[in-house]
């Protein structure tokens, strides 16, 4: 199951209810016939940070192999050998994030060039893009936004409420200009899964759990 993609797409309104379901489901690639090694395909190998691109991180002896699939030419995908532990596509543009314990790096794959580097004082527990030219970073204890433009620094944006400690986080997701910020985490308690959400408002500073 982890090695189909599929992507849903909504019915143009209107339909009839009984005779069409509101979801159609469209094979768009199997990863089995792309070359990828399926046996190690899951959430801690494959990132889509948009429907544009997937990174695959492919075992292939001792070597890790980073597998860039363009959805738009998914016959071709790019291979290369890589020591990071995490890359996330942007979700327009060529250009790839890549972690490698507390460095990070952001290279523009058509320039083959690198734009931008920081290495972080502690641990990013998770990372996304938030829009074509940010990425944001999730440490143990606060949120960065990082711009790919110029050479700025990641920049502190909130610091996670004691309610998120100890949560994996999840998710993290802004508005379009990055003024409403939500961070969603899980953790176990008493033999379930509980979420914990974290609103924040960068206009008025303030967070508020949920
Ligand atoms: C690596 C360098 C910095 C970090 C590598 C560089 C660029 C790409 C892939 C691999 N080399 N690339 O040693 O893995 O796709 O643009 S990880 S690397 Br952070």
């Amino acid at each position: 199951p982890y090695t189909t993609l599929f992507r849903s797409a909504r019915l143009r309104l209107p339909f009839k209810m009984a005779e069409v379901l509101p979801i159609k489901f469209e094979e768009h690639l199997n990863l089995a016939n792309t070359g990828i090694n399926t046996a190690g395909i899951g959430f801690n190998t494959v990132t889509m940070e948009s429907e544009k691109f997937i990174c695959v991180r492919d075992i292939n002896g001792d070597k890790n192999e980073l597998v860039v699939i363009d959805m738009a030419n998914p016959n071709a995908p790019e291979r290369r050998t890589i020591k990071a532990d995490s890359a996330i596509m942007n979700p327009v543009a060529k250009v790839i994030a890549l972690k490698a314990g507390k460095t990070l790096q952001i290279f523009n794959l058509e320039m083959k060039s690198k734009m931008k580097a920081h290495d972080m004082p502690v641990d990013v527990v998770f990372w996304t893009w938030i829009n074509t030219k940010t990425v944001a970073l999730v440490t143990e204890t606060q949120v960065f936004h990082w711009s790919t433009e110029g050479d700025s620094a990641p920049v502190v944006v909130f610091d996670r409420l004691p309610a998120l400690a100890g949560c994996q986080i999840i998710q993290y997701k802004t508005d379009a200009n990055a003024t409403w910020c939500e961070l969603t985490g899980i953790k176990a308690a008493d033999g379930r899964v509980v979420g914990s959400m974290q609103l924040y408002s960068v206009e008025r500073k303030q967070s508020q759990g949920l």
